[in-house]
């Protein structure tokens, strides 16, 4: 699901809207029709899926569903601007350090910078590239009265476009 909402949609002939979402049904025959041998995806599973998973990573909404985060098609997807909790946090391996110290956080293979608002989330995201992850706490307040944009991905994941050095405390 998320290979097809976030990365590669034209793989399953699905065309998302400019906000990310797909109608459901087609999404439902589309993930049938390539995987077709795996256990038939229904609405009710999807939505089994989503109750049991560690994170808020879809959302179905007027019979379409849309991945909340993580996007790397071309087109970016819109979002609402809104106002970021004071402090975020990105966790990230320490072989990076470096290049994001001089560079900023920059969205390199996604569409956005991932933030989350709180330490542990932070850390089970570096833990991905880093068994023992480096934690950058951002004031996330400072950078958006200073005009830089965030947006919502979900209750724990915010997104920015890029995210200057400064602003690492
Ligand atoms: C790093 C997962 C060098 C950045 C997670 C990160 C998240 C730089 C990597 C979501 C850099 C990109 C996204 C710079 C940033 N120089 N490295 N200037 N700027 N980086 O996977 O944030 O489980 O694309 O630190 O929970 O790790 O899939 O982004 O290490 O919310 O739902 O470049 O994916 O969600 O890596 O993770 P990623 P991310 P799911």
């Amino acid at each position: 699901m998320s290979y097809c909402l976030r990365h590669n949609p034209g793989k399953y002939g699905l065309k998302l809207d400019e906000y990310g979402y797909v109608d459901l049904q087609e999404f439902l025959n589309a993930m049938n029709h390539m995987h077709h041998f795996w256990p038939k995806l229904t609405e009710i599973k999807i939505r089994e899926i989503m109750q049991a998973s560690d994170k808020e990573r879809f959302e179905i909404k007027n019979d379409k569903i849309c991945a909340l985060y993580g996007h790397s098609i071309p087109g970016i997807i819109k979002r609402k601007k809104a106002i970021p909790p004071k402090v975020l946090y990105h966790g990230t391996a320490r072989r990076f350090l470096s290049s994001i110290e001089k560079e900023g956080l920059l969205p390199m293979g996604r569409q956005y910078v991932h933030l989350s608002t709180d330490i542990e989330m932070a850390e089970s995201v570096g833990r991905r590239k880093d068994a023992h992850p480096a934690i950058l706490q951002i004031n996330a307040q400072k950078a958006h009265d200073d005009g830089i944009d965030f947006y919502v991905g979900n209750d724990e994941v915010w997104l920015c476009d890029h995210l200057p050095s400064q602003y690492f405390t």
